[in-house]
């Protein structure tokens, strides 16, 4: 992530938080996590994009919010200093974003490449009312007084966050709120304290926003009472750190037809002071952008958990498959163990054995003597070569290894086979896992990913048994001193048997039987060490043999199962995608706006 250049970190971002978000709204309920989605997206598109890129601090953005027809229209008039935004009778008359700037002030504020994301800029006027995802600017022209707030502010009059409901016009609001360096939130007598406005409300907070509460609609005898009770239950309500963010409360009591029609002369007394409020928070425009940027690093930071909780359940349903997977895997490997490791016999082992025999056989001069010891052990080599072959049981015939792999892979599919139409109706997941074995494109794909796999283990497993193998008397014969060694002591320990047989019993004709047999027993001692050594190497090859097999062979192959939905282009693939995108991404963007605000 570090290495993407901003603009690709802040449009990759962005993407991933939409994908989320549509996804979130697949799911029944989801409205708040959808709209805390909408929220994250519209602040690192509308804010922190355009700051990183280097846009001026000026125009700031003050955002008027609230619940339907709770006068959020009315007050966008008193900032704005005009009666141009329609206050309608009608709840949620306004339904897309609008701007109100001055012709005088800054012109190219929009252009940023992502502005306000879905929305498109209306470019001819229309009606506050039209449904659609549109923004549009409204350009006042400055006028003898009252519009002085607009030479530095934009002002936008937004649609009500009256429910979740996916209704459209909710986004549209979020978009812009992300964009706010100054919240004013609407509230009306009557609804002061409505749930989700106030859950809207909570949102704004933890992204930093500085918020001015406008409440409305009031007797004025009334004001400070509702006044009062709004700080104790609504913002009482919320956390500290977050209750801190709200500047002030203020009352906009109920006003007369010519006050809303002259709000500038007629209704001042309520006016400035929110002019004001705003004025201050503004009063260094580039100490309030940085403000507004450090908020979205915050709320993208601290609510990460819950951004990505949307895809709690997906999360659940694939580690519940990867899991399956494993217990596949783990049968898989314990079958090979079973039934074919238990029983190989490892044929190069015997022959390493018989070349570790030979080694030790002295050359030259010793040849001679090894041969005549060869000679006198015939007797007894002969008979003990029948003995053993009287005791030794036939070797059970092993089953080829490739045909055992393949039945235990067969088990292996048809456990997540099984499980998968078990489960279909729990999760999409399963179902799809159901579909792939159903229209038998898993089990066609999942047959030639073994294929591949299983040539690359079986050059890895050749290699490896040779190898050990051949060490046994390689590693000897690379060792001369220690090799001559042992040669002259098995000469020697077979010359002084035979000598101390002689010495013993004299020369007579008992030695005709004992020298023979001594030396057989000295030579069976010195063969049965070896056989010890090189069975004690062919049970480490076992076990070497049965890491091989989970490294090379049942890994991958769980590894690609465990990864089979999140690919082809399915939704797991995008949802993965974005989970483990998401979380470098906004340390990166932590990052780059600590720097750039510091
Ligand atoms: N008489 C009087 N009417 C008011 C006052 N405040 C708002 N209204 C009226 O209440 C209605 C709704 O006000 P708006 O400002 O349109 O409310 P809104 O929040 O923009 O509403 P939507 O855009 O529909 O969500 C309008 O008809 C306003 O004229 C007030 O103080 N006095
Ligand atoms: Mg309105």
């Amino acid at each position: 992530m570090d290495t993407l250049s901003t603009r690709a970190l802040i449009s990759q971002l962005a993407d991933d938080l939409a994908w989320l978000e549509k996804h979130a709204r697949r799911t029944e309920g989801s409205g708040s996590a959808a709209a805390q989605l909408r929220l994250a997206a519209a602040l690192v598109r509308n804010c922190a994009g355009p700051f990183l890129d280097d846009q001026p601090p000026t125009p700031l953005h003050v955002v008027v919010v609230g619940g339907a027809g709770a006068g959020k229209s009315t007050v966008s008039n008193m900032l704005a200093g005009t009666m141009i935004a329609e206050a309608n009778p009608q709840a949620g008359f306004t339904r897309h974003p609008i701007a109100y700037t001055c012709t005088t002030g800054p012109l190219n504020w929009t252009a940023h490449l992502g502005f306000l994301g879905p929305l498109t800029r209306l470019t001819s006027p229309s009606p506050s009312s039209l449904d659609e995802d549109v923004y549009q600017v409204r350009r006042i022209p400055p006028g003898p007084n009252g519009q002085e707030l607009l030479q530095n502010w934009v002002v936008w009059d937004c649609p009500d966050m009256t429910t979740w409901a996916a209704d459209h016009y909710v986004s549209r609001l979020l978009e812009a709120a992300g964009l706010a360096d100054v919240i004013v939130y609407v509230a009306s007598d009557e609804r002061y304290n409505d749930e989700i406005p106030t859950q809207f409300l909570k949102m704004l907070l933890q992204a930093g926003k500085p918020v001015v509460v406008c409440l409305m609609k009031m007797r004025e005898s009334d004001a400070p009472a509702l006044l009062a009770h709004f700080k104790k239950e609504v913002l009482g309500s919320l956390p500290e750190g977050l209750s801190k963010h709200v500047v002030e409360v203020l009352p906009i009591p109920f006003l007369t037809p010519e006050q809303l029609a002259d709000p500038i002369r007629e209704a001042s007394r309520w006016r400035i002071p929110l002019l004001n409020q705003v004025a201050v928070l503004g009063h260094l425009p580039i100490a309030a952008r940085r403000r507004s940027v450090r908020g979205v690093a915050k709320y993208l930071t601290e609510q990460q958990g819950s951004l990505l909780s949307v895809a709690q359940q997906d999360v659940n349903a694939l580690e519940a498959w990867k899991a399956l997977v494993q217990s596949g895997q783990n049968e898989f490997d314990s079958r090979y163990q079973r039934e074919y490791l238990s029983t190989e016999k490892f044929r190069s082992f015997d022959e390493a054995l018989v070349r570790l025999m030979q080694l030790l056989e002295l050359p030259g001069i010793g040849q001679i003597v090894s041969s005549a010891l060869y000679v006198v052990r015939t007797p007894f080599r002969l008979l003990w070569g029948l003995v053993n072959k009287a005791m030794t049981r036939p070797e059970a015939p092993t089953r080829p290894e490739q045909s055992i792999l393949e039945d235990a892979y067969a088990g292996w599919l048809d456990l997540l086979r099984k499980e998968a139409a078990r489960r279909a109706k729990d999760h999409e997941l399963w179902q799809l896992i159901h579909q792939g074995f159903q229209d038998n494109r898993l089990n066609q794909q999942a047959r030639e990913r073994f294929e591949q796999v299983y040539r690359d283990f079986q050059l890895a497993l050749s290699q490896e048994i040779d190898r050990t193998a051949r060490a046994i008397y390689e590693e000897l014969e690379k060792k001369p001193v220690l090799l001559n060694s042992f040669r002259t002591g098995k000469l020697a320990l077979e010359t002084a048997a035979i000598g101390a047989t002689l010495l013993q019993g004299g020369i007579n004709v008992w030695d005709v039987v004992l020298v023979p047999l001594v030396a057989t027993v000295t030579h069976q001692l010195v063969e049965w060490l070896g056989k010890e050594y090189v069975e004690g190497e062919r049970e480490r090859t076992r076990q070497r043999q049965q890491a091989i097999l989970h490294e090379q062979l049942s890994t991958p192959l769980a590894e690609w199962l465990t990864r089979w939905p999140a690919t082809g282009g399915s939704a797991f693939e995008r949802l993965q995608l974005a989970l483990t995108r998401l979380p470098p991404s906004i340390a990166s963007l932590d990052v780059r706006i600590r720097k750039a605000t510091q």
